[in-house]
């Protein structure tokens, strides 16, 4: 395993995964894929053991069944930080993000502790959105940043850096959030931890192939973990 790791979670991807590893392998970087595949009925998890017995640069954690975002997420960062990483990557699976911005969030955070690929910065969005759903996200980042007072915009962007020093300071077995809530909560404790979080602009697409899992637990999560923030890490704050 590299020292920059891309950590890739994958449900029922069997459409995306091969094209996505490939453009994340194209990039000027010497990059690592690691695919947290949770036992996808669609067949993903064999196309990643496939993948990965081609080539050295890729690695598969599978694990037992749909356990969420936000574990994978934690296994796939104990993993890469054991084999060294000094800097892991969250990427979705779907296209939404594009590989060939993960460049520009290597830079930015090797100049910070961490770098967000942002829609609501300067040259940021999300052009494939309704209103409504632009709302939501909108709504939600305002919110969150009432309540919990995060200063990041976007701070539901699945699409990161962190460096190692960020993830070995997290207690990474707090984060117990799933869906965008997991990314709101390692926002807040990096935050909260004093680390520079930069945002970088990102135009998010749709995804192309493949179903959502997007579901409204999603949304009343997200609602409920921030409203608890700040008294869950009230001895990091005060420390
Ligand atoms: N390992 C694992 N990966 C997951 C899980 N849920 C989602 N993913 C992956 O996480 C990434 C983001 O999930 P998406 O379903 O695209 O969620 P979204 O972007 O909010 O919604 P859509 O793009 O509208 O589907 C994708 O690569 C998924 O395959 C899970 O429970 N376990
Ligand atoms: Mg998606």
């Amino acid at each position: 395993m590299r020292g920059l790791t891309v950590v890739l979670p994958t449900y029922n991807e069997r459409e995306n995964i091969e094209r996505i590893v490939e453009s994340i392998l194209d990039q000027p970087l010497d990059l690592s894929v690691l695919i947290v595949d949770d036992n996808s009925p669609d067949g993903t998890g064999e196309i990643a053991d496939r993948l990965a017995a081609a080539d050295d640069r890729i690695e598969v954690l599978h694990r037992q069944g749909k356990e969420g975002l936000g574990t994978a997420y934690r296994a796939g960062f104990c993993y890469a930080l054991e084999r060294g990483a000094q800097y892991c990557f969250e990427i979705d699976a779907d296209f939404s993000h594009n590989p060939d911005d993960l460049p520009r969030l290597y830079e930015a955070a090797r100049g910070a502790d961490a770098a967000v690929g942002s829609r609501y910065v300067k040259g940021g969005g999300a052009p494939d959105w309704s209103f409504l759903r632009w709302l939501i996200s909108r709504g939600g980042n305002l919110y969150t940043k009432i309540v919990a007072r995060t200063r990041t915009v976007d701070t539901t962007s699945g699409f990161r850096c962190y460096s190692r020093r960020v993830l070995e300071s997290i207690p990474l077995d707090r984060v117990t959030s799933q869906g965008y809530a997991f990314q709101i909560e390692m926002t807040f404790v990096a935050e909260t931890l004093g680390f520079r979080i930069v945002e970088v602009p990102i135009i998010f697409v749709d995804r192309k192939g493949g179903e959502s899992k997007m579901n409204s637990a999603i949304f009343w999560e997200g609602l409920r973990v921030v409203w608890g923030l700040r008294r869950k890490y009230g001895d990091l704050r005060r420390g």
